[in-house]
């Protein structure tokens, strides 16, 4: 089949949720994706830095394909061999003392604001039902009905109330406006390091510091959303460690199975996540033996191939190759490690066309608001292909 006769069966019977370029993938390798014409493309967003590893890594594809043939499923009402290898893996990388698995991100994101209340209620003796959690604007953090009533995106929202109490929003990167938002009811303050839906958002330094120090001073749980973040993108295994920051609690999904399956967890320690008791909290698939395989090898990737440092090393070429590229319409270029934004210009007229002109140079990216492009290739990508990569994108953008 074409890619056009593609199209046209996902427009008949697909739901519309998604707008994507008019690109049909059928296979990819590493930082390279083959359409269904047999046209290759660098991947340059990486399934939303899931694919950190690169694509169809063999080593994580082959831990898939084992365990597969052994034994994929068992729930989590009896134990399997995977899983347990998979907690000591995290706790060895992450230093947190327990952890607990799930499948999406949201999911993940939803564990930890469930803990938080447990943990509000239980340990900070917040009253019955009114535990309060903070967040901040511009934040990404999943699709679920919770979980889009902090967004500040009406698009996301607008069709989807009555939402959920117990949620405020204050300015991200602002301190005293969080200051001023704490109450003793308050159980968490959920941020993401870097805002990568916002548009690769960073806050100020020492800002993830402060968070921090408030949330000491007020003991209030400081959760950080580190699923895009997270697992090397930006040049560490989580981006809170560039400030020497250790949240109370850390949410991860995406590249902890390198793309391969959906694994997610929350991190933390034994006071916090040894607060639940068995029938509080599960998933059918969370933790179950293909995931726990599959994300064991995903992790031994990131840390066997050093992708922490190939990512700042990468980064920090990608961006000053792209600063040198000589053009009236890009605002800024920010970012850390492999998570690059590229702001336009509003006169450009909107990143969106600049994707697909890139497409057709054999690019893949994916504008990310109006104006921005954002730039993160799987961290498995050879210097020598982002010099082809900033090759066109200089085309486009002049
Ligand atoms: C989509 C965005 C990125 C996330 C953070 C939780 C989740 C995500 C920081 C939820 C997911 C994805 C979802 C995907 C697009 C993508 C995205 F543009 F929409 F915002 F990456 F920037 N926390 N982000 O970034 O994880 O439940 O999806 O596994 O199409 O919605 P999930």
């Amino acid at each position: 089949m074409k890619t056009q006769e593609y199209i046209e069966l996902e427009d008949q019977y697909g739901a519309h949720n998604y707008h994507p370029l008019d690109v049909v993938i059928t296979k990819a390798k590493g930082p390279w994706v083959t359409d269904v014409e047999g046209k290759k493309y660098l991947d340059c967003l990486s399934a939303y830095s899931a694919v950190n590893q690169g694509h169809c890594h063999p080593r994580i594809v082959k831990a898939m394909i084992d365990q597969a043939k052994q034994v994929a499923l068992t729930s989590r009402a009896f134990r399997n061999d995977q899983l347990p290898l998979l907690y000591k893996k995290l706790h060895d990388l992450l230093g947190y003392d327990m952890a607990i698995p799930m499948n999406s991100g949201a999911e993940a994101v939803e564990t930890a604001l469930k803990v938080a209340r447990k943990w509000g209620y239980e340990v900070k003796g917040i009253p019955k039902f009114e535990a309060e959690i903070i967040t901040a604007a511009g934040n990404f953090h999943g699709r679920t009905i919770t979980i889009v009533t902090f967004s500040t995106e009406e698009f996301y929202r607008e069709a989807f109330g009555p939402f959920t109490p117990g949620f405020k929003n204050v300015a991200y990167g602002d301190l005293k406006e969080l200051e001023a938002a704490i109450t003793p009811n308050t159980c968490a303050i959920m941020l993401e390091p870097i805002q990568g839906e916002n548009g690769v958002v960073l806050p100020p330094v020492g800002y993830l510091q402060g968070v921090a120090d408030l949330c000491k001073k007020n003991n209030v749980l400081f959760i950080a959303d580190e699923i895009q973040t997270g697992l090397c993108r930006t040049g560490k295994w989580l981006a809170c460690q560039h400030e020497n920051v250790r949240p109370d609690m850390v949410c991860l999904g995406k590249a902890l199975s390198g793309g391969m399956y959906p694994v997610s967890a929350v991190l933390a320690d034994k006071e916090i996540l040894g607060l639940l008791r068995p029938g509080e909290h599960g998933s059918t698939f969370g933790g179950s033996p293909i995931a726990s395989a599959v994300a064991l090898a995903a992790l031994e990737v990131l840390d066997e191939e050093h992708l922490a440092e190939r990512a700042t090393e990468l980064g920090e070429y990608f961006m000053d190759k792209l600063r040198q590229i000589k053009t009236k319409k890009v605002k800024e270029i920010r970012g850390k490690g492999m998570l690059i934004g590229v702001e336009l210009y509003p006169e450009a007229g909107g990143a969106r066309k600049y994707c697909e002109a890139l497409q057709a140079l054999g690019i893949l990216c994916k504008e990310t608001h109006e104006n921005v492009i954002r730039f993160a290739p799987p961290l498995v990508v050879e210097k020598k292909t982002l010099d082809w990569a900033v090759r066109r994108i200089a085309k486009v953008l002049k």
